[in-house]
């Protein structure tokens, strides 16, 4: 059986992924795809557990190398139990965040060493990594602006603005390194705008694989 794929979608606070998560969805439908969607930090028992300690108030002075473990922890569940397995099986995996994430927000965010996260990567993930990633990017304000309108704020809505702004610069970074994993939408733009965007991205991309 031919292995599924692994579609990674990125951007900071606010920037749409929910939403254009569920467009994907609704386009690699149509094109005959099976599909699994899931989250990072998540995905799995463990996973969601661990999302909650990351995410809440209860544990507000945590290190950032303990946080950068716990994430790498949670995604060593996740690939191994249920990513991995679903491609096996010829599913196209949609992600919610992935180690991008990491170095955006533990390496330009943190600013953590990003030769660390590096070593995590590869113990976690060996050569495996995401086969498309779409980065939705939009000022950092506008984003902001957008997740403010939402409930009350996490652990990393908390942050302030350069602390974003740094997130931002580090995502760009690794779009700029790798230009054939890594698509960059405006996320500025309309909804409409967006989608259309990324369909064009995932045009091309089912048409290469
Ligand atoms: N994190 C980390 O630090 N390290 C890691 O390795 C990983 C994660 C994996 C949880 O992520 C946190 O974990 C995250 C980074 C950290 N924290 N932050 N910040 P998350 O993905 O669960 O949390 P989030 O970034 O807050 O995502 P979200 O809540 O799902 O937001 P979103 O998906 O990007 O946005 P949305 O909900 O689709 O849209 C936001 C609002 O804007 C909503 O009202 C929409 O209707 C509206 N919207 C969306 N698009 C548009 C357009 N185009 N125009 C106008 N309005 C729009």
């Amino acid at each position: 059986m031919k292995a599924g794929k692994f579609i990674t979608f990125e951007g900071i606070e606010g920037a749409g992924k929910s939403s254009n998560i569920s467009f994907a969805e609704r386009v690699l439908k149509q094109s005959g795809k099976r599909l699994m969607l899931t989250r990072e930090p998540g995905g799995t028992p463990l996973g969601e557990s661990l999302r909650e300690l990351l995410l809440g108030h209860q544990h507000d002075g945590i290190s950032f190398k303990a946080e950068l473990l716990l994430m790498f922890a949670a995604r060593a569940q996740h690939l191994d139990s249920k990513i991995l397995p679903a491609i096996e099986r010829g599913e196209w995996v949609i992600c919610d965040r992935f180690t991008d994430a990491t170095y955006a927000y533990q390496g330009g965010g943190r600013l953590l060493d990003s030769a660390a996260i590096s070593m995590l990567e590869t113990l976690v993930q060996g050569e495996r990594r995401p086969d498309l990633t779409i980065l939705l990017d939009l000022p950092v304000s506008q984003g902001l602006e957008r997740a403010g309108k939402r409930s009350a704020p996490d652990r990393f809505e908390r942050e302030k603005h350069d602390f974003f702004e740094r997130v931002r610069a580090a995502y760009l970074e690794i779009a700029d390194r790798d230009p054939q994993r890594v698509k960059v939408v405006d996320a500025s733009l309309s909804l409409q705008q967006v989608q259309q965007q990324i369909n064009s991205v995932l045009s091309s991309f089912l048409e290469s694989v």
